[in-house]
Formats: structure tokens, C-alpha cells, sequence
């Protein structure tokens, strides 16, 4: 079952932040990481959130309501990009770390980390920074596309040491690689236990039900192929009338 998503609020300052008690996973990570680019592929949208190549693109907290199972995905600004003046650096941290700390119905964050680069200091301070916080962490490295699976697999490795065993998602919003796995843990995470395990069963379901359908459609196809026929007799070549 692919979810919709639904901008319903953007905010730019601490005084716009209301303290929502609404479930919601937030999705913080170094400018450029791909958070917009993720939250299209979890739509499986193109241009749904603005992506650019630019880092800073993002610079509010953007809240999409995800339907039918009515919780919020957050899109935060990116930290860590030098370019961005120090005034607006510590705006969005302190807007961020405001969110962070004040938001009740925060259930998780996830941490996207860059697949292709080794850890950095400023993500791990993150991640300590949420524990101190007693926030579960939802890690997934991004654009697994640009790397070979050994290598993901060894840096998927190496933050589940840093992270005390939790194995970051390999994910790629331009393949749509991760993407079951990382709504199956965001819902784990938002959602009524109960309401999950129903909604997991129906995933279930129609995933089975739609491999059923192609076996039959494959089948179909199949037995609509013409037999191998018998090797046809050659036609005999006329002989050319002797003139
Ligand atoms: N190959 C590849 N490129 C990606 C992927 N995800 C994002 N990108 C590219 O990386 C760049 C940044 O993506 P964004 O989604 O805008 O990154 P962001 O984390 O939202 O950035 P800020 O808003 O600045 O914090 C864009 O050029 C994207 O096309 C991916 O999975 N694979
Ligand atoms: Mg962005």
C-alpha cells in the first residue's frame, strides 16, 4: 500500500512552532543528504518536496500528513553547510532543536547519513544527542545508488557499531531502494501497535496478492505462446525451367 502525503504546514520561526501532540517521525541530516529527495520517493512523487543540488535548500520545517495512517512525516532544515551565514546556521539549530525537544507526539527521528562519505562528527553528535534526549533513531543511508553493495553493506556496518547495534536503512530515492523498509519503520514507530500489526497484515496481503496476479498474468502469457510447431518441410526449390 503506497501512503499519500499531504503538505499541511510549513513553519519558518520558533514562534510559528505549536506544540503538536499528533504522531510524527521527523527527518533531520546534513544539507544535501536527500531528505526532500526521500520524502518524494516515500510519495512516489517527483516534485512534491523541493530538491535541489544546492545544499540549504530546505530552509523550514515542513509537515506532511501521511494517509490513510494520520501521522506526520517532518522534513527539517539541513545542518552543517558552511556556506550558510552564521546567523541562519543558528537560526534552524535552534528552531530545530526547539522542534526537537518541545514536540509531544515526536516519535523517532530519522537520521539520514550520506552512504557515500565516512561518518561525520556532526552526524554522530546528532545521534548521541538523541539518546541523551530518550529519542529512538531511525538511521538510513542515503543515495545508495552511487555505491556498490559492498560498500554499503561495510558502512551499514560501520554505524551499527557506532549507533550500539541499530543498522542504519540503505535507501535510495532514486532507485526506490529501502523505501518498503523505511515505512514499515516509520509506522512501527508512529503508530498504535494494534492499529500497525492490522495495517501490516493488509501490506502483506495485497504484496501477496499482487505476486499472485503476476504468476497468473506470467502464466497467461505463456500458455498464449504458439507451440513449438514440427520443423516444416523445407519447400522444394523450383527448378528452373530449361529454356
Ligand atoms: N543519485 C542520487 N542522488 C540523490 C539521491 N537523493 C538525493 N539526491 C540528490 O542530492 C541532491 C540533494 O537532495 P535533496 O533531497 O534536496 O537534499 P536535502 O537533504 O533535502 O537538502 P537540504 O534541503 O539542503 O537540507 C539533489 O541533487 C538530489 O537529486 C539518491 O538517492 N541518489
Ligand atoms: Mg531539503
Amino acid at each position: 500500500m503506497q501512503p499519500n502525503l499531504i503538505l499541511e504546514d510549513t513553519i519558518y520561526t520558533l514562534e510559528q512552532l505549536q506544540e503538536v501532540d499528533v504522531p510524527q517521525i521527523a527527518l533531520a541530516g546534513r544539507s544535501n543528504v536527500g531528505k526532500s529527495s526521500l520524502i518524494n520517493a516515500l510519495a512516489g512523487r517527483k516534485n512534491l518536496a523541493r530538491t535541489s543540488s544546492t545544499p540549504g535548500k530546505t530552509q523550514s520545517i515542513n509537515f506532511y500528513r501521511v494517509e490513510p495512517w494520520q501521522y506526520y512525516l517532518v522534513d527539517l532544515p539541513g545542518y552543517g553547510y558552511a556556506k550558510v551565514s552564521k546567523a541562519d546556521r543558528q537560526k534552524w539549530a535552534e528552531l530545530i532543536n526547539k522542534y526537537l525537544i518541545s514536540t509531544p507526539g515526536l516519535k523517532a527521528l530519522a537520521v539520514l547519513i550520506d552512504s557515500r562519505v565516512p561518518p561525520q562528527q556532526i552526524d554522530i553528535e546528532l545521534t548521541s544527542y538523541a539518546r541523551q534526549i530518550d529519542l529512538p533513531l531511525i538511521p538510513i543511508l542515503t543515495k545508495g545508488d552511487k555505491c556498490k553493495q559492498s560498500e554499503r553493506v561495510a558502512k551499514q556496518n560501520e554505524w551499527a557499531k557506532l549507533l550500539g547495534g541499530i543498522k542504519p536503512i540503505i535507501s535510495s530515492a532514486s532507485t526506490g531502494l529501502g523505501v518498503d523498509k523505511i515505512w514499515h519503520a516509520f509506522s512501527e514507530h508512529a503508530m498504535d501497535p494494534e492499529e500497525f500489526a492490522r495495517i501490516d497484515e493488509e501490506v502483506k496481503k495485497a504484496k501477496a496478492e499482487k505476486k499472485a496476479q503476476r504468476a497468473a498474468r506470467a502464466e497467461k502469457r505463456e500458455n498464449a505462446k504458439p507451440k513449438a510447431k514440427s520443423k516444416k518441410a523445407t519447400p522444394s526449390k523450383k527448378k528452373k525451367k530449361k529454356k
